[in-house]
């Protein structure tokens, strides 16, 4: 009995030691069957210089582990960057849901999330113009829920059916895979003219969202209308929202371009060093809610995924928070593994018919089987719950855990009659019982055919600064397309969309708004669709603007974690950059010395000052202000280096606060900024919290019309 009671004790520890085997520390090189290795550097050979020995079983070892070390990449979505995090609720959900996670504000939910690109592979820059994805894993004490959304309030199509071809059009084209990570192609136009469905999510793209300062300072949203049940067995419509405590702001198509080649992990670097330097990352969550008897209230459907609901309609109930606090110990392990799956759900929250949605419940298991290669996906350390698991489930490649005794059918009496089923008032999940009574029928709902009118609506919230970039965008995007005809089909959409955006688009491209399209767009629901339903004149104007749809109704109140770049070289006045580093640090900006070359330079009082970056190493676009301090010695030292003229003329180019000190005003003069001096976000010789204030705004929006034409 007691010898019985030592093996399991035994076994007990065997299980802390493989938990224990990650922690390299201190530990001899074994091979994977745990044998102790004295050379790991040459291969068995018949004499020094024979030939190698199929013997050798070291070398197969390590060279087979070698061979096998990629999982195929994400078929979307490849690109990510991911940390851990928890989340907290602010005031229990009671009257909306019954999921624990919204009940007790006592939890510290653990999470974990991913950002991503959509279209571009695993190694593609981070600074596409893409939408990009949101993926929060919530491991909860009943079980983990994954809300799996996007930085965009709306999707491309209506129906799972349609995803493929969605997903072939952006991708590279199959015969010469190109472009990477870009939709501006021939193939995805193709797909967008002919499918109008998708001009919603499209004109986002099109817009600043879709390349973003940092993922820190972007939206989420679960984008598909949910239910939330409450302990009655009442459901109420949820829309989710995160909310990024540091606001939502852009780069501009300049700096994108320019951040892909500088640094193509630019987000997931940011992402990184702010957790790492322990500025965490934080996200508030909202509701928005809909009663199940205001379902039919709307002039658009709640089921309809390309379409949202304005905020000015329904508002944003915040009632938590998300900060990101860990940085992930291993990409393979935790971000690379991590599989989401929409059918992760809690008692509480429950699925809506959004025929989007339903496709999904499918698709996401299935390409984790694939891609991780075994219905035991469950059991890698980042997709494990914190709950225990029980079932019959069995068997299959890489089962990592050792399933004990003769039972693995339900019902049984062999094995005590377990794992047993629970009842619904002991935690277990039911469905909503939802109503359901109709014909089978292989159709759209009608409700769905309104295309034009939410663009529309994007399109007038949007401020004359962020218009401008939709227009340069289409005309950047449909530039790069090489038929014709696609790009007249796209100039009628936009047409329906704004006449005046389109003209603008058509005088770049050097085109014509067309009257009529050739091609109409007769295949865009099914062949026997009605044409008729797809013809302009139909947006509908239920609200004339939606400011939460503008950037411009962000936070401005903050510069934690952003970049500055101090220009400075030897001799540089250690009183004028002193004062402004205290500045900007008390407000946890993070302050970068820009030098003519690394090592160190001397301030004027003498003492050596560690450079971040030599000016030859780095660029402009990777910083979000500049500040010069003066010192005739230093700005001697910056001009005979012609790289800091560049620098500073796009920086001014991109809208940036730019701010100098004595001296330092020399150094601007030799720029683009001499003629800018009446320019709110151009401080010479100003109070620092001027400065700070300048760079809160993100950026000076009012400036762009002038310095977009600046040759830099
Ligand atoms: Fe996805 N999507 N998707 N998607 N999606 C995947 O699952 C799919 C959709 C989203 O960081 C894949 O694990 C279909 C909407 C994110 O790991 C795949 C449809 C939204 C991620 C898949 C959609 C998303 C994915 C690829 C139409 C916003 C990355 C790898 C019915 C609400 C998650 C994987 C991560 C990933 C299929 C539509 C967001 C192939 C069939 C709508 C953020 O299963």
């Amino acid at each position: 009995m007691d010898n019985k009671s030592d093996k399991a004790k035994d076994s007990a520890k065997i299980t802390q030691l493989r938990d224990d085997m990650t922690d390299a520390t201190g530990k001899p090189l074994t091979t994977r069957q745990g044998l102790k290795v004295n050379d790991t550097n040459n291969s068995l050979k018949s004499g020094p210089r024979g030939s190698t020995l199929l013997e050798d079983f070291l070398l197969r070892e390590k060279i087979t582990s070698f061979d096998h070390e990629r999982i195929p990449e994400r078929i979307v979505h490849a690109r990510g960057s991911g940390a851990h995090g928890v989340f907290e609720l602010y005031k229990p959900q009671g009257e909306f849901t019954k999921a624990g996670i919204f009940n007790d504000t006592s939890r510290k939910t653990p999470v974990f999330v991913r950002f991503s690109t959509v279209a571009g592979s695993k190694g593609s820059t981070d600074l596409a113009r893409d939408v990009r994805g949101f993926a929060v894993k919530f491991y909860t004490e009943e079980g983990t829920w994954d809300l799996i959304g996007n930085n965009m309030p709306i999707f491309f199509i209506q129906d799972a059916m349609k995803f493929p071809d969605l997903v072939h059009a952006v991708k590279p084209e199959p015969n010469k895979e190109i472009p990477q990570a870009a939709s501006a192609h021939d193939t995805f136009y193709d797909f967008v003219s002919l499918t109008p469905e998708t001009l919603h999510n499209q004109i986002w793209v099109m817009s600043d969202r879709a390349i973003p300062r940092s993922l820190r300072m972007m939206e989420g949203f679960g984008i598909h209308t949910y239910r939330l049940i409450n302990e009655k067995g009442e459901a109420h419509f949820v829309k989710f929202h995160w909310k990024p405590v540091l606001g939502v702001h852009s780069v501009t198509w300049d700096e994108a371009v320019k951040i892909s080649g500088a640094d193509s992990d630019f987000h997931r670097r940011d992402l990184w060093d702010a957790i790492d330097s322990g500025q965490f990352p934080e996200w508030e969550l909202g509701f928005q809610i809909v009663p199940e008897a205001d379902e039919h209230k709307y002039e658009f459907d709640l089921l309809d995924p390309t379409k949202l609901i304005p905020e000015e309609m329904v508002p944003v109930t915040i009632v938590g928070k998300m900060t990101l606090n860990r940085n992930p110990e291993n990409f393979f392990a935790e971000t690379e593994q991590v599989a989401f799956l929409p059918g992760n759900i809690v008692p509480g929250i429950d699925f809506s018919n959004d025929p989007l949605l339903q496709g999904r419940l499918f698709s996401y298991r299935d390409t984790q089987l694939s891609r991780l290669g075994s219905p035991n996906f469950h059991q890698i350390p980042i997709n494990k719950p914190i709950v225990e698991v029980h079932n019959n489930q069995r068997d299959g490649q890489m089962q990592m855990s050792i399933p004990k005794g003769n039972t693995a059918y339900f019902p049984n009496t062999l094995g005590g009659g377990c794992p047993h089923m629970s009842k619904v008032s002991d935690g277990a999940f039911e469905s909503y019982a939802e109503r359901i009574d109709s014909n089978k029928i292989r159709t759209r709902s009608e409700s769905f055919i309104d295309f034009f009118s939410q663009p529309a609506l994007f399109y007038r919230s949007l401020q004359k600064w962020e218009q401008q970039h939709v227009m340069e965008a289409y005309a950047f995007e449909l530039g790069k397309c090489t038929h014709q005809h696609i790009q007249e089909r796209m100039l009628w959409m936009v047409n329906e969309i704004n006449e005046d955006l389109a003209a603008q688009v058509a005088k770049k491209l050097g085109l014509k708004v067309p009257d009529t399209i050739e091609q109409p767009i007769n295949q865009a629901i099914s062949a026997d669709c009605n044409v008729e339903d797809f013809q302009p004149g139909k947006a509908k104007n239920y609200l004339d603007k939606s400011p939460a749809l503008s950037q411009d109704k962000s936070k401005f109140d903050t510069i934690a974690t952003r970049q500055i770049a101090c220009l400075m070289a030897d001799g540089f006045s250690m009183k004028d950059f002193d004062a402004m580093k205290k500045t900007l640090e008390a407000k946890h900006a993070v302050v970068k010395i820009i030098a003519p070359h690394g090592g160190t330079i001397t301030c004027d009082t003498g003492m050596e000052h560690k450079v971040d970056a030599a000016i030859a190493t780095t660029e402009s676009v990777l910083f979000d202000a500049i500040y010069i301090p003066g010192g005739q010695k230093s700005i001697d030292g910056l001009k005979a280096e012609k790289k800091y003229v560049k620098f500073i003329n796009e920086a001014l180019k991109h809208c940036k606060a730019i701010a100098a000190d004595n001296e330092g005003e020399d150094m601007l003069n030799k720029t683009f900024v001499s003629d800018f001096k009446d320019d709110k976000a151009i401080l010479i010789n100003a109070d620092a919290q001027k400065f700070v204030d300048a760079i809160a705004k993100h950026r000076n929006w009012d400036r762009m019309e002038r310095a977009s034409d600046l040759p830099v």
